[in-house]
């Protein structure tokens, strides 16, 4: 009786959900799933080296989504449970400060010390000795749903990426299935303090760096398999092109490696599942209303783990997986200092450390 009754709380929940998610969504975005490649991909890496990762902070880091290395060799990251954590250069590891969030996502530390923290429900921190400021939280007026990833030009202007303007990051999931691009480039100005609008629609912007010589932005659009190259300085200056697309995997956070190449995190390797999720509408909308199974079962994201370094032509020049996700999964950050890669990821509870040379 008692289950009977639970199937059809169930079943009225879904059916009222998906009525919502129907009349909430307008129009689906032409091409959107044509520009979701399969055969075409540029081929995965397949050597498991992300297996061979040594393995910091284990146990005490709770899905730390990003990791950012200062100058001096200091550690720094996020977890799930709202610590922001740094690991000396002696190996032990502080719980620097604690936020009031579940939401941390992508960081960067700043030449003069101090980190931004993306808070994708607050908005853009700044954590230093004296505690924790939020930054900006709002632009024109409008709260910022989803800070996610950020990096700061050398004169304290930040970029950040708001990935949805729809859907907050804990329904990530239904701004896929929504198809969509509901994501923007934002930039706050701390000596202004204003925040202004960089580039929009963008089908989830995720992971954001800067090159070398700060002349572009590279601002990964999840959804699309691709990254973005949006000019900051000369004859270009505005315009946006392709950097990479095709990549063999959903792109998560970016990082600029000291020798001008960069870092992507790459999701998910066989998206199966989508395309026959989209096709079928009534599947959709059903599947729309229970997002934690279409996150684990449809888009498939926490199985394995994917790293490319990509040159600054946008050439995939190497990358490194875990094919099985027995050491890492869901890895969503890769940043190289001095010889090794520091690996991020929304499942594990250490940051993976991996020898370049070795
Ligand atoms: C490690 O270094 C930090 C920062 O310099 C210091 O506070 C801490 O006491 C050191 N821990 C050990 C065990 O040496
Ligand atoms: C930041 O704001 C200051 C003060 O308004 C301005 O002089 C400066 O050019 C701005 N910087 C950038 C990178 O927009
Ligand atoms: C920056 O602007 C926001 C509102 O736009 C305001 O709440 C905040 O106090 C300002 N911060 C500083 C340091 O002026
Ligand atoms: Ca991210």
């Amino acid at each position: 009786m008692a289950a009977i009754r639970l199937s059809i709380i169930l079943v009225v929940c879904a059916v009222a959900i998906a009525i919502q998610l129907i009349f909430s969504s307008s129009s689906s975005y032409p091409g959107f799933l044509q520009n979701q490649p399969s055969s075409s991909r540029l081929p995965a890496p397949s050597n498991g080296k992300l297996q061979d990762v040594m393995k910091l902070g284990d146990g005490l880091l709770m899905q730390p989504e990003d990791v950012a290395v200062d100058k001096n060799g200091v550690v720094y990251t996020v977890t799930r449970d709202g610590s922001v954590k740094r690991m000396h250069r002696n190996g032990t590891w502080e719980n620097w400060w604690h936020i009031d969030s579940s939401g941390l996502l992508g960081i960067t530390t700043t030449q003069t010390g101090y980190l931004i923290v993306c808070d994708a429900f607050q908005g853009l921190l700044k954590v230093s000795e004296e505690g924790v400021k939020v930054l900006t939280s709002h632009i024109d007026g409008a709260k910022i749903r989803f800070a996610d990833d950020v990096i700061g030009s050398s004169e304290d202007t930040f970029y950040f990426s708001d990935a949805s303007t729809k859907f907050d990051f804990n329904s990530w999931q239904l701004d896929l299935l929504e198809a969509e691009p509901n994501g923007r480039v934002l930039k706050y100005n701390s000596s202004s303090n204003m925040t202004s609008l960089v580039l929009d629609g963008l089908a989830f912007a995720n992971g954001v760096a800067l090159s070398s010589d700060q002349d572009y932005l590279v601002v990964c659009e999840t959804w699309k398999y691709r990254c973005l190259k949006y000019w900051l300085e000369g004859d270009k200056k505005g315009q946006t092109e392709i950097f990479i697309d095709k990549l063999p995997g959903r792109p998560d956070n970016i990082n600029l490696a000291p020798d001008g190449s960069f870092w992507i995190a790459l999701l998910e390797s066989d998206p199966m599942w989508p395309k026959f999720v989209y096709n079928l509408p009534g599947l959709k909308y059903l599947t729309g209303a229970f997002p934690n199974f279409y996150g684990k079962y449809v888009m498939n994201v926490v199985e394995q783990a994917m790293v490319v370094n990509v040159g600054s032509d946008g050439k995939m020049l190497r990358g490194f997986d875990d094919p099985t996700g027995n050491v890492m999964r869901f890895v969503t950050s890769a940043v190289e200092f001095e010889g090794h890669l520091y690996l991020g990821s929304l499942h594990n509870d250490f940051v993976g450390k991996l020898s370049l040379t070795g």
